[in-house]
């Protein structure tokens, strides 16, 4: 049994786009992030900051991003969406995916909301240095970790789109739209997209 906890509209995003590709059974426990009272004390056994997404499966939890998407990809490999270990494209993978959380979604998160830093200061560096490294891959490889879609495209292109497209932090560079034209068409995504709104908007899937 596998239970997604989600909010709409937010980080936990990039899980319900891989969970849809997964094709998997898994339900869903809304969790109101924007709920005035807070979100509830009791959430905390489950994600420590009380954020979304978090994942149980079969009574094991698993949170952040990275690690969830690691965990559901190696969980269930006939999606073949993880390289497997010896694979030539598993460092490329493992890199793609870290990076994303650890370095792309903090220079986002300051830019958007226009923290200023010193790169030398902070663990994630410059967005100058992200952009010209994503340039750099994106300009040599259709996806995240190579030649074809991964676990770590779900991170990686969910955080250029809203980088991109919904807080304006990322250039609209050609290389990043190649990049995110075919997965924007992706039926999964574009059935997730559907899902999430319908969540924002109804606070359920029931049409
Ligand atoms: N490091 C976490 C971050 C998740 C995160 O930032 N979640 C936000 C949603 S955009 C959240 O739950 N915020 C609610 C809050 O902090 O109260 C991960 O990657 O899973």
């Amino acid at each position: 049994m596998l239970t997604f906890y989600h909010a709409p509209r937010s980080r936990s995003f990039s899980i319900f786009w891989l969970l849809e590709e997964l094709g998997e059974p898994y339900t869903i426990e809304l969790v109101d992030i924007r709920a005035e009272a807070g979100v509830p004390e009791s959430y905390r056994a489950i994600q420590p900051h009380k954020k979304v997404p978090a994942i149980v499966h079969d009574g094991t939890t698993v949170t952040e991003r990275a690690a969830i998407s690691l965990y559901l990809a190696d969980a269930f490999p006939e999606s073949d969406l993880a390289p497997a270990l010896g694979d030539p494209m598993r460092a490329a993978y493992l890199t793609a995916l870290v990076y994303t959380d650890a370095v792309l979604d903090p220079i986002i998160a300051t830019k958007a909301l226009d923290i200023s830093y010193k790169p030398g200061d902070v663990s994630f560096g410059s967005l100058a240095d992200a952009v010209a490294n994503l340039e750099k891959r994106l300009g040599a490889q259709d996806y995240a970790a190579g030649d074809r879609f991964t676990a770590a495209d779900t991170q990686l292109g969910s955080a250029l789109h809203y980088g991109i497209n919904i807080f304006g932090a990322l250039p609209r560079l050609p290389v990043f739209q190649a990049y995110l034209h075919p997965l924007l068409a992706r039926p999964a995504l574009q059935q997730c997209m559907q899902k999430d709104e319908a969540l924002a908007t109804q606070g359920s899937l029931k049409p």
